[in-house]
């Protein structure tokens, strides 16, 4: 038992260069927790708030002196002084003194900011690693064994991560289940490899984009898997059972009155068509998984999506969750997707984030750890992975500072479990 002594936060930059908070929490016997908050650019909308100045003439209205004013005037003083074991009652008094639905108040960057920071301190205060210490929060005990989470590994980058030409905004790979981690990342940074070789091969420029992944300038989503199928023969591995694609579309930013429009068809698709596409897709390339498929408030078109491929594929919830329990249970109700983005930027707490995923495991939908496109060195959700026993992650490309962090505590944390 140790209580919050010293609370300090500071703005610091995200791999975009945008401003974002790092918390810091010392407990009264010397324990020390950093958490730094990440921010995506491909937004939910029913995302708790990110709290920035607006201000033009700072860092172009992104700085976030508003949300630590916050921390140091508002949340400091509820704080020192409890007790960090309870991070539930902790991140519940931070929850009440915001008293929005949305975090809008005081800012989900501010709140989980504090409420990363505090666990992190615990963990060191137990003196156990972080992995063991979110699987108690989640179930108590320990939750035994620990599995590293099979890796989706996003090497090409489109939509509002990339160059603004190909629609999809991540091509994915995925090993199979049963390779172990450490194979699972040699695997898919060898295809990652492979890929900057092929682009040169087809006279592109192999620049990056956002998450690490190659930006190529193509025409179509169908260009971008025929560079991907050349890219994992490149590496000699077999599609289909050394590695699986994936896609996350982000596809609410792509639909306008009700209909998407792809480089791949001359004219625009309604959403019933735009499920065939996606069935044509499957048939093609057995994709293990379709995220944000669908625009993000179409509920019947999510649940004849699942319908249509749910039973090969999963349907990944992302922007139509938003890691938010009341949209969850909805989804669960609508048969709207089997599986779940798991993000706590978009909740704003850690224990709120931990109900998400334990209602997500109650209704069996499989369960994705995501990191944001700007992300800072933290490796927290690493650990969050492990320990509360997610089926996959979802951390970029294995390549840049921000996305290599996870990536090498996962091979840390594999290290310390064999
Ligand atoms: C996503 C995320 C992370 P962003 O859509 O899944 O890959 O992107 O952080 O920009 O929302
Ligand atoms: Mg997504």
């Amino acid at each position: 038992m140790a209580n919050i002594k010293k609370i300090v936060a500071r703005e610091i930059l995200d791999s975009r260069g945008f401003p974002t908070i790092e918390a810091i929490i010392e407990l009264e016997d010397g324990s020390v927790g950093t958490f730094a908050v990440p921010s995506g650019i491909s937004v939910g909308k029913h995302e708790a708030v990110e709290l920035r100045d607006g201000d033009i003439k700072r860092y172009a209205g992104k700085g976030v002196l508003k949300a630590l004013i916050n921390i140091y005037s508002k949340l400091s003083p509820l704080l020192i002084g409890k007790d960090a074991v309870s991070q539930s009652a902790i991140d519940k008094l931070m929850i009440d003194a915001d008293g929005t639905s949305n975090k809008g108040k005081l800012g989900a960057n501010s709140i989980l900011a504090i409420s990363g920071a505090v666990a992190k301190a615990q963990a060191n205060s137990l003196k156990i690693s972080l992995y063991k210490y979110i699987s108690k929060l989640l179930n108590k005990e320990e939750m035994l064994p620990y599995i590293i989470p099979t890796p989706m590994v996003n090497i090409l980058n489109g939509g509002k991560h990339g160059g603004g030409n190909i629609d999809f905004q991540e091509f994915l790979i995925v090993p199979p289940k049963s390779s172990s981690y450490s194979n699972s990342l040699k695997m898919s940074t060898e295809i990652y490899y492979a890929l900057k070789e092929t682009i040169v091969a087809h006279s592109g420029i192999p620049l990056l984009g956002d998450e690490g992944g190659y930006a190529p300038t193509l025409f179509s989503n169908a260009d971008a898997f025929k560079i991907l199928e050349e890219s994992v023969l490149r590496a000699n591995y077999k599609i289909g059972l050394d590695v699986f694609f994936s896609i996350d579309a982000a596809a609410s930013y792509f639909m306008k009155d009700h209909s998407y429009k792809i480089k791949d068809r001359p004219v625009v698709l309604s959403a019933a068509e735009f499920i065939d596409y996606y069935a044509n897709l499957n048939e093609q390339y057995h994709l293990l998984s379709i995220e944000d498929g669908l625009h993000e408030d179409d509920w019947d078109s999510w649940q004849q999506l699942t319908e249509r491929v749910g039973q090969e594929t999963l349907v990944v919830g992302d922007d139509l969750i938003t890691t938010n329990l009341a949209r969850l249970k909805k989804a669960v109700d609508k048969k709207a997707c089997n599986a779940v983005i798991i993000k706590p930027n978009q909740v704003g707490t850690i224990t709120e984030t931990l109900e998400v995923v334990a209602e997500a495991k109650k209704k069996n939908l499989k369960i994705i750890i995501s990191h944001r496109s700007g992300e800072t060195n933290d490796d927290f959700i690493a650990d969050f992975a492990v320990g509360v026993g997610a089926d996959y992650l979802k951390f970029g490309a294995p390549a840049r500072g921000e996305r290599v962090a996870k990536y090498n505590r996962l091979l840390e944390i594999e290290h310390e479990l064999s």
